[in-house]
């Protein structure tokens, strides 16, 4: 008889750590505070967790499995995994437990402590949910003077047989992101989002975490996330049949009050098991095939699954502990309190917070190019940036937050992930979305207090970062146009960035 630990991501009953199953095991799932906890989650977050975890355990049961679930609110609930597995073991006889590696490095570290802990042994499998095993990432890694996701990425549609035929990529070429960023157009009928009904486990723990988590971040309510395998195909389904076709075309656009564009919205469900990988990229595969999305939409999507969600978990491990510690850039101001409120003049900014704090959301552009621009261009610490990410988003484990803040945000990993910081001006922003319409500051202006800060800003994060820059083939452009600028207009970048810093540092009102 073998104690089986599930964790609240790993809700497939394809896990690692269910194969050969017995009727006679029991299987532990629990819902503790130092999950819950280690960062203050967004409440949406917790509750799409906690529910998904309590209908997995429905169906488990209803398969005839045993299964000790132990709710948040049960008054003997110790809070700690370790011990509930205890306690768990304390019940039988068992001659072991079982679970697949946790996502989190943190987790690693604490089940590596546990042999000591336990009477019986401990057996962590591999989770072979992914398309790329550690092994396999860190042999495709080896010797390797630069690991670029873009030849990962060939690899993977090779191994997978993935949009390939027998000349090489189907349709001449592996990537089309070139045709993949659109500016939107006026007019945009945006489809409405997928949404499932909370039944009375969803409203039971709705008034859970309203009750145990008063203080963390973000709306509880509407909660419309599914929160059961079923549900999860279905949000699918709806991407595959109502945005699978402009997924493409719109991938980089940002339109102000439409948080969920052409995107998926399926990482969470990927994240936690109710969805497989595998089964998302031969859907869009098949739309494809069948004449009913174009080749530029549904290769940027498989790319995104196939190459960027693997190649990100595949970093992640290759490179903890160290990745979480690195900060190239020296990167040192404090998170500025609007990170948490939305309340800045920056119209950008400002939606992009609050539509994070309302769905526990923001699609990939708003995160990248909006929020970690931002990040990048005022030299906010790592460590806060982290956290922050780590704990706004219901798609977020440390696995995939890491690497897209430390790696492709912040640069803190000095190159790795990206050859080149995504550092941007206004101007991007607002070529890629309509938020400075109704902004208070202007895009075309440079300097000064209309300006938008976004320009100065850019600026000052190059003339800061020239010792550690300059020397990158791909920012040579960057440096020209900076040794060209005569000194006044220097002076005044660095005056507005200091009036800009020293206002959002004081009170922020910026
Ligand atoms: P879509 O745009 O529809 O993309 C389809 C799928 O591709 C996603 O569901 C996701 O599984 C995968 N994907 C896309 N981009 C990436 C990427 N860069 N890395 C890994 N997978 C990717 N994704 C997370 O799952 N969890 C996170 O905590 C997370 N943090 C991020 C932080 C920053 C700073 C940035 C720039 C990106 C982050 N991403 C994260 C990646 C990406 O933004 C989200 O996966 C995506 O926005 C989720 O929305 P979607 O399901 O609608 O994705
Ligand atoms: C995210 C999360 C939360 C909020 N709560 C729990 C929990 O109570 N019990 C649990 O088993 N898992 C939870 N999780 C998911 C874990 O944090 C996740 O398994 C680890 O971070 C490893 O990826
Ligand atoms: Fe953002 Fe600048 Fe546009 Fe305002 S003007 S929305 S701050 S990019």
């Amino acid at each position: 008889m073998k104690l089986r630990l599930l964790l609240g991501d790993q809700l497939s009953l394809s896990m690692s750590s269910l194969s050969d199953l017995s009727t006679d095991d029991l299987i532990l799932m629990c819902e503790v505070k130092q999950e819950a906890t280690y960062v203050k989650h967004h409440k949406k977050k917790i509750a799409f967790v906690f529910s998904a975890m309590r209908h997995f355990a429905r169906e488990l049961r209803g398969r005839g499995l045993n299964v000790r679930y132990v709710d948040y609110d049960d008054p003997k609930n110790s809070g700690s995994m370790l011990d509930e597995v205890k306690m768990a073991l304390s019940l039988h006889q068992f001659e072991e437990v079982i679970v697949t590696k946790p996502g989190e490095h943190r987790l690693l570290r604490a089940f590596q402590t546990w042999p000591d802990e336990l009477a019986v042994p401990l057996i962590m499998r591999d989770d072979d949910r992914f398309l790329c095993s550690t092994d396999d990432f860190a042999r495709w890694a080896d010797g390797r003077k630069q690991l670029r996701m873009e030849y990962f990425y060939r690899e993977m549609r090779r191994k997978y047989s993935v949009l390939v035929d027998a000349d090489g990529p189907v349709g001449g070429q592996w990537n089309y992101d070139a045709e993949n960023r659109k500016p939107p157009v006026a007019g945009l009928e945006v489809p409405d989002n997928y949404k499932a009904e909370p039944d009375a486990i969803t409203q039971d723990v709705i008034k859970l975490v309203e009750t145990h988590f008063p203080d963390h971040f973000g709306d509880l309510t509407p909660f419309r996330f599914a929160v059961t395998r079923d549900q999860a195909l279905a949000a699918l389904d709806e991407f595959i049949t109502c945005r699978l076709q402009l997924f493409g075309d719109y991938q980089d656009a940002m339109v102000q009050g439409e948080p969920w564009m052409y995107h998926s919205h399926i990482a969470l469900y990927l994240n936690c098991g109710l969805l497989n990988p595998l089964e998302c990229i031969l859907r869009a595969e098949a739309a494809h095939h069948d004449g009913a999305a174009p080749l530029n939409a549904v290769e940027g999507f498989i790319r995104q699954i196939l190459g960027w969600r693997e190649y990100v978990r595949g970093i992640y491990w290759l490179k903890m502990p160290d990745y979480k510690a690195a900060n190239f850039l020296e990167a040192e101001r404090a998170l500025p309190e609007f990170y948490w409120t939305g309340e800045t003049s920056m119209n950008c900014m400002r939606q992009c917070i609050t539509e994070t704090k309302q769905n526990a959301y923001a699609h990939h552009i708003q995160r990248l190019m909006v929020l970690g621009n931002f990040a990048l261009l005022a030299g906010l610490d790592p460590d806060e940036v982290n956290d922050w990410y780590l704990l706004v988003y219901a798609d977020a484990y440390e696995w995939v937050e890491l690497p897209n803040v430390s790696g492709m945000i912040l640069f803190a990993d000095g190159g790795l992930l990206a050859s080149k910081p995504y550092a941007a001006s206004g101007s991007y922003i607002n070529k890629m979305s309509n938020y400075c319409e109704a902004c208070s500051y202007k895009p075309t202006v440079k300097n000064g207090p209309k300006a938008c800060p976004f320009n100065y800003l850019y600026w000052d994060f190059i003339a800061r970062n020239d010792g550690k820059l300059r020397g990158n083939p791909r920012m040579g452009f960057m440096y020209k146009s900076l040794d060209r600028m005569n000194e006044e207009k220097r002076q005044a970048i660095q005056a507005d960035s200091r009036r800009f810093f020293a206002a959002m540092q004081a009170n922020g009102k910026v």
